[in-house]
């Protein structure tokens, strides 16, 4: 398989549907690497544990993860699955961004950002990311979130291990447009 097609397989079996080819994830989302060889063989897709470490150290986004001693692989985020990823809540930046598109925004307004399937909204570190995001979509708008703001406020944040911020929700009274966009 291609790089490409693995990580889309990998995306979809440990963030969405582990269950489509009959392994279940632990409660950290973790699962066995040989387990996910095997499974992922019985159900056509030959992987190498070669090719899931070149993988998960060269996904653009390094969406994956291995554990320490290297014997369990999981995502690092975007799971829709319920899975406790154990990650401590720390204090965000004073601002984070939030990539969408014109079309999401007059619901945005109204309610905030919500997190939809998956388990939390995911924000950017910098405007950059937050572009890209929103990219996948269409002309892209960059929210600002006043994380540090929201911190104060009592809400919590965390960081996933490949840099994503994440939280439950954005009330719309956190939330700003980018200036001169
Ligand atoms: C929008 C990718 C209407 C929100 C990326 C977004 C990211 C609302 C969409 C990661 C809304 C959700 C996550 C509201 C939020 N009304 N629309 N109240 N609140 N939205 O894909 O942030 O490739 O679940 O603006 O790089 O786009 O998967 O979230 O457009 O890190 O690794 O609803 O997914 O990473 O879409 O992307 P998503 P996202 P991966």
């Amino acid at each position: 398989m291609s790089d490409v097609h693995t990580s889309k397989f990998l995306s979809y079996v440990l963030r969405h549907r582990p269950d489509s080819i009959g392994i279940a994830l632990d409660e950290n989302g973790w699962v066995d690497v040989e387990v996910l060889l095997a499974a992922a063989e019985r159900h056509g897709k030959r992987l190498s544990r070669q090719l899931l470490e070149r993988v998960v150290a060269e996904n653009d986004k390094k969406r994956f993860a291995f554990s320490e001693d290297g014997r369990r692989i999981r995502a690092s985020q975007g799971h829709s699955v319920s899975v406790d990823l154990a990650l401590e809540p720390i204090e965000p930046p004073e601002l984070l961004y939030h990539g969408t598109v014109e079309r999401f925004l007059e619901s945005i307004r109204e309610k905030g950002l919500v997190r939809g399937s998956r388990h939390h909204v995911h924000l950017s570190p910098d405007e950059a990311t937050a572009r890209k995001v929103g990219s996948r979509r269409g002309k892209p708008v960059i929210l600002v979130v006043e994380a540090g703001r929201m911190h104060q406020a009592g809400y919590q944040f965390f960081r996933s291990a490949n840099g994503v911020w994440l939280t439950e929700s954005v009330p719309a009274e956190f939330l700003r447009g980018l200036e001169g966009q």
